[in-house]
């Protein structure tokens, strides 16, 4: 069988969704293992060492390894459908051959229990050499796929000059423009100090990996996001019928994503010392411009909405939300992913908050934050897209709408239940990431109730990635035969793909230059200051059963 863009996109795609089962269902127990007293049977108690293998199974799954495949699958099936410009199929093939084994070497020494150091590996704790090594093969593969994928861009650009890069194509540039300025700090740091540190006990400094890590570990979140906001402009107006309130704005909102994504890191290091304030006040600002975009984006999306319902005969101040085509699993799923976006983004604010930060930070509160955003993104965003793709990429039925349903509900109103708990007990100081909360018995009464209300949120959040996982592995071996076609994304196009060109917006290669020097101005000084004082290095530290 010879690798074409759509082969693949069903790789990649149905890949991730084999992930998602692992990484969830490592979800669902380490959550019931941190309700206090609550005492798991037999397969589902988790010891202390287990503990951080799980998570970290859990979160390099979830939030490393699914991304990853699923936006170069969005990519290929795309693309050349919109472009009508084919991917290079030799980059293709050599990077997933590049990213299937890497993601492959680092989940089997990560379920081995030798990297017990969570997806965000801070050293000195120390995995084993395959961790590093799967992780680096995972995200230079994916450099590959952008590079067939630019090539692909500019083949296209020379052949339609002075015309509008459509929005899809624009939403998945941005995307990868920012996995480049994200991810090329983290590969260099991992071959130069972590690898070195894991295979023969380099010493290497907490504050500058750590830092190098949040440089990445910021833009990361909108690598996330960003495939999913660039489906909110392109398939919400197409499933509505109308064009996107405003194709500028939209193409706005992924500049300032562009621009503001990377230089914002350290206001995940507000509380680590040897920073210097004021370097973490100017990351305080540019976080606030980089929360900008996504305001944008639910204005536009909600006016576009608001439009199509209106046409419709929605009348009065809601009149026009009646009119929305609610049965559809695609629209229904886009649209709560951005509701709930709306909520843990608005946490997001308070996170940034320098003060606030202050109380918030390592406790509860941020995997609240977290889910509401990232988890949100990754099972809704991902999931609703994966329906659409079934009848042009699989040529699939949806083999069950109830169950497309049951998955959009039950994730939404888990997710709801289990991040206002993890808020709630984080504002009354729970701390993450540990094992047990209990204290001997210590723990403030406050957070009891809400950590058992929060294991109702994950069971009903397991239950809903259940419902996903079946819904597309199920309409992929069974949909054929039966099941309910549901529009994909060939439905009639109410505006052409391309659009009116704009000189500044469709110049790209400044605002990635742009981007560089924002990056060097947010940075420059921090580590200025972290190498000037001298770098005092550590022996690496085993972790758990590593
Ligand atoms: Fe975050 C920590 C700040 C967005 C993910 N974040 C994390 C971590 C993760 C994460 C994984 O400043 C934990 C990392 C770790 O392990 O330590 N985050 C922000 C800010 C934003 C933000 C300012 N985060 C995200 C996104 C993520 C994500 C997106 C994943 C996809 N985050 C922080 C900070 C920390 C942090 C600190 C460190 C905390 C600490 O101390 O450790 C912003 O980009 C958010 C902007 C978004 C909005 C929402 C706009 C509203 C929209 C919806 C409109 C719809 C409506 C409803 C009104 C302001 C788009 C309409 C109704 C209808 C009926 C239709």
């Amino acid at each position: 069988m010879r690798l074409d863009e759509d082969l693949f996109a069903k790789i990649t795609v149905v890949f991730s969704f084999i992930i998602m089962a692992v990484g969830g269902l490592f979800g669902l127990v380490q959550a019931l293992n941190r309700v206090p007293f609550l005492e798991m049977p037999g397969l589902l108690e988790v010891s202390d060492a287990n503990y951080y293998r799980i998570l970290t199974c859990h979160g390099v799954c979830l939030a490393v390894a699914i991304p990853i495949y699923w936006i170069t699958g969005l990519a290929a099936f795309l693309s050349p459908r919109i472009l009508k410009v084919g991917l290079d199929k030799r980059l293709l093939g050599l990077s997933l051959a590049m990213m299937l084994l890497g993601g492959v070497m680092a989940t089997i020494v990560i379920l081995a229990g030798k990297a017990n150091v969570l997806y965000t590996f801070y050293a000195p704790m120390k995995a084993h050499p395959g961790f590093y090594w799967g992780a680096a093969l995972l995200i230079l593969g994916s450099w590959v796929f952008i590079a067939a994928f630019v090539k692909q861009y500019l083949q296209w650009r020379r052949q339609n000059p002075g015309v509008g890069t459509p929005i899809a194509i624009y939403g998945l540039l941005a995307t990868f423009i920012v996995w480049i300025e994200a991810t090329t700090p983290i590969v260099i740091t991992v071959l130069k100090d972590f690898i070195p540190m894991s295979m023969f006990g380099k010493h290497v400094d907490v504050l500058e990996t750590r830092t190098w890590f949040w440089f990445f570990g910021h833009a990361l979140v909108y690598f996330w996001l960003l495939p999913v906001v660039t489906m909110w402009y392109y398939l919400i107006p197409k499933k509505l019928g109308v064009p996107l309130f405003s194709e500028s704005m939209a193409k706005v909102a992924f500049i300032l994503f562009i621009l503001a994504s990377t230089p914002v890191g350290l206001h995940h290091q507000f509380t680590d010392p040897g920073l210097a304030p004021e370097y973490k006040y100017m990351h305080t600002v540019l976080t606030l411009i980089v929360a900008s975009p996504s305001m944008l984006t639910g204005f536009n999306i909600l006016a576009t909405m608001e439009r199509a319902g209106r046409a419709k005969g929605g009348n009065g101040l809601l009149g026009w939300l009646a009119k929305q085509p609610w049965k559809d699993p695609v629209y229904l799923g886009l649209v709560v992913s951005m509701i709930i976006f709306g909520v843990g983004g608005i946490t997001g604010i308070i996170n940034a908050s320098y003060q606030l930060n202050m109380v918030v930070h390592n406790t509860a509160w941020v995997p609240g934050h977290f889910h509401m955003t990232v988890g949100n993104m990754v099972v809704i965003g991902y999931t609703a897209t994966t329906y659409a793709m079934l009848a042009d990429l699989f040529k699939r039925k949806l083999i069950s709408k109830t169950t497309a349903y049951s998955h959009i509900l039950l994730w939404s109103i888990g997710l709801f239940i289990f991040s206002l708990a993890y808020y709630y007990v984080g504002l009354h100081g729970a701390p993450r990431r540990t094992s047990n909360i209990e204290y001997g018995g210590l723990l403030p009464q406050s957070w009891v109730f809400p950590m058992e209300i929060s294991a109702i949120g994950a069971i009903l959040m397991f239950a809903g990635g259940v419902f996903a996982v079946y819904t597309v592995l199920g309409s992929l071996l069974f949909g054929k035969s039966r099941g309910v076609q549901i529009p994909g994304f060939s439905i009639g196009n109410p505006h052409p793909e391309a659009t009116t060109f704009n000189p500044l917006l469709e110049n790209l290669k400044f605002w990635v230059i742009f981007a560089a020097l924002l990056i060097i101005v947010a940075y420059i000084f921090p580590f200025y200051e972290i190498f000037s004082r001298g770098l005092s290095t550590v022996p690496p530290v085993a972790t758990g059963l590593g």
